[in-house]
């Protein structure tokens, strides 16, 4: 991105999938060492005796999970973030407007790539912390939540009065921002000091986890699918299908995780798979929604791949869009440009 934007192409003219890749990357770089000298601790540890994790060697292995948090932490930024960038490049498309706050979708990226390294502690509210830290962990956990508000907010603002074109990969966005949302709020009660002492190691936390991280990414990575199958393969897909396989994905995927909020708040421990007769009826719920999200789930990806089949060639631009990508054949010739375009306008100038 530094080295490589085409002619016309300034940092305020990036498509903003761009920009979350680009805070992304930098978390990358940044995180992704600090779990790579935790594992050379462990190294050390277990072929030299050197004590830093294992207390009959004078180790502490609250300090191993302090170090894993400091890196898994952001790690779930490198999965959200290009997820948030693909919602924000389907929501304009399909509403044929220019996206609402550029600019502060832009900071809020990289305000969410750089808050994240600075939230670790509230995996560990109850590891033995001083009660300083764990309400500063606390309060920097709700400043983190500001800048995902903010695209939502954004996202809902660009759709506000635009001429919607509804297709499938608007209706995963849609959907999406559904889900996130829900994994959002539930964060806030996981991110408070006294309702995590509650809800800490039970199934709540792993609903909570689902709606971010495979309602999140999970529902952006199908959108995403959907949007640049076309350019992929030069196929279309059936329309309706994808439709009627996204609806029952949905229904699948609430009825599946969101029994386990209940479960959670009523006090049954995650990591068991056995459980006392009061939990079975939520369970049950779970199980159903299970097969039902798996039933959508294969009349999705069998309709994609059958599309792969059809004959007739889908057009350049289905969906109208404004990026460069859009702009040449489909699928991508190698290099993608037979001669390097000039940019002259932003990435959603459809007024
Ligand atoms: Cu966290």
């Amino acid at each position: 991105m530094h080295r490589l934007r085409a002619p016309g192409m300034g940092w305020k003219r990036m498509p903003l999938f761009c920009w979350t890749l680009y805070g992304t990357g930098c978390i990358q770089l940044l995180a992704t060492p600090i779990v790579g000298i935790t594992f050379l601790m462990v190294m050390a540890e277990r072929l030299l005796g050197i004590g830093f994790f294992d207390p009959a060697i004078g180790g502490d292995p609250i300090l191993y999970q302090h170090l894993f948090w400091i890196y898994s932490h952001p790690a779930v930024y490198i999965m959200i973030l290009p997820a948030m960038g693909v919602i924000t490049e389907i929501i304009p498309t399909f509403a044929r407007k220019t996206i609402f706050g550029y600019t502060a979708l832009i900071v809020s990226s990289m305000a969410i790539a750089f808050v994240g390294y600075f939230v670790w502690g509230h995996h560990m509210f109850t590891s033995g912390m001083s009660s300083t830290s764990r309400w500063v962990f606390s309060l920097l956990t709700f400043l983190v939540a500001i800048p995902s508000a903010i695209k939502v907010f954004n996202w809902t603002a660009t759709m506000y009065k635009g001429s919607i074109n509804i297709q499938p990969p608007f209706l995963w966005a849609i959907a999406f921002i559904f889900v996130f949302m829900i994994g959002g709020f539930s964060g806030l009660v996981v991110g408070s000091l006294a309702t995590d002492i509650h809800v800490h190691d039970t199934a709540f936390v792993v609903a909570h986890f689902h709606y971010i991280v495979f309602g999140g990414t999970g529902f952006a990575f199908f959108g995403a699918l959907h949007y640049w199958y076309p350019k992929m393969f030069a196929r279309m897909y059936n329309i309706r299908t994808a439709n009627i396989g996204l609806l029952i994905f949905f229904i699948g995927f609430n009825l599946l995780y969101f029994p386990m909020f209940y479960l959670g708040l009523m006090g049954m421990p995650r990591r068991y798979y056995d459980y006392i007769p009061m939990f079975e009826p939520a369970n049950f719920l779970s199980t159903i929604g299970s097969w039902i999200m798996a039933t959508g789930l294969i009349i999705i990806l069998v309709n994609l791949a059958r599309a792969r089949k059809m004959t007739g060639k889908a057009v350049d631009d289905p969906w109208e869009g404004k990026t460069l990508e859009w702009q040449i054949q489909s699928p991508p010739t190698v290099e993608n440009f037979e001669t390097i375009p000039t940019v002259t306008t932003g990435p959603y100038d459809y007024k």
